[in-house]
């Protein structure tokens, strides 16, 4: 039933050989992305980041209430707050500040191949950090009090897209979610209704970067879809 406003909607017609193609080449170059923890200060251009969270902007997502906020963190004093805060949440996680950790030795064991600490120099070394809020309320029109839906799913969705511009425009990013990560919200100036969900690191890899091989690991088609 179309008792709504419509305008038309097609797309660029392609053959099935040309849709593989299409897919293949967007799997090959997705398949490329890693999450990095060791950024060069090289700067980005604004323009780039502009782009990608216009792209996340268009994420599908509950009733287009679009529920989120991008916080763009580009000043150095900022980052340097951001890090601080960060790492003293870090330092509790890992146990790094003398008491016992409040991570479970099985969630600290999962993290042993990525060899990650509460040291995370990258905060301050990116030339961006995109902190990313979810509006729990809110709307179309941000008024905090209209109900917003599926707010989780849409936000990941977005990070998701954002994500994939910000690798093919041949960037680096890092998804850091320290936590607890309430701070966050007081560092960016954003109101109660909305929740902290993690901070996007964006920039270029350093000279001496490298990965996990662990994150090489990944599970093959046959294991992650079924087929009915
Ligand atoms: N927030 C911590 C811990 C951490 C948790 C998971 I799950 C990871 O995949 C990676 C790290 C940190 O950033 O070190």
């Amino acid at each position: 039933m179309r008792d709504h406003d419509t305008v038309p909607y097609s797309l660029e017609p392609l053959s099935d050989a040309q849709s593989i193609a299409r897919a293949r080449r967007v799997r090959d170059s997705l398949k490329k992305r890693r999450t990095c923890r060791y950024f060069s200060d090289a700067s980005v251009p604004r323009e780039v980041i502009e782009a990608a969270i216009e792209a996340a902007g268009t994420a599908p997502n509950g009733a287009n209430h679009q529920p989120w906020h991008f916080a763009v963190v580009h000043s150095a004093e900022k980052k340097r707050a951001i890090r601080q805060a960060a790492e003293a949440e870090e330092r509790r996680f890992y146990g790094q500040d003398g008491d016992a950790p409040k991570a479970s030795e099985e969630w600290l064991g999962a993290l042993r191949e990525l060899g990650t600490d509460a040291d995370k120099p990258f905060l301050e070394t990116a030339p961006y950090l995109i902190v990313v809020f979810a509006q729990r309320k809110g709307g179309i029109e941000e008024d905090g009090q209209t109900q917003n839906y599926y707010v989780n799913e849409s936000v990941g969705i977005a990070c998701g897209m954002l994500i994939a511009c910000l690798h093919e425009a041949g960037l680096a990013t890092l998804t850091h979610t320290p936590s607890p990560m309430g701070f966050l919200r007081e560092a960016c100036g954003r109101p109660e209704w909305e929740k902290p969900v993690m901070i996007l690191v964006v920039g270029h890899p350093s000279e001496d970067a490298s990965v996990p091989a662990h994150a090489l690991k990944k599970k093959p088609l046959s294991q992650i879809a079924s087929w009915l």
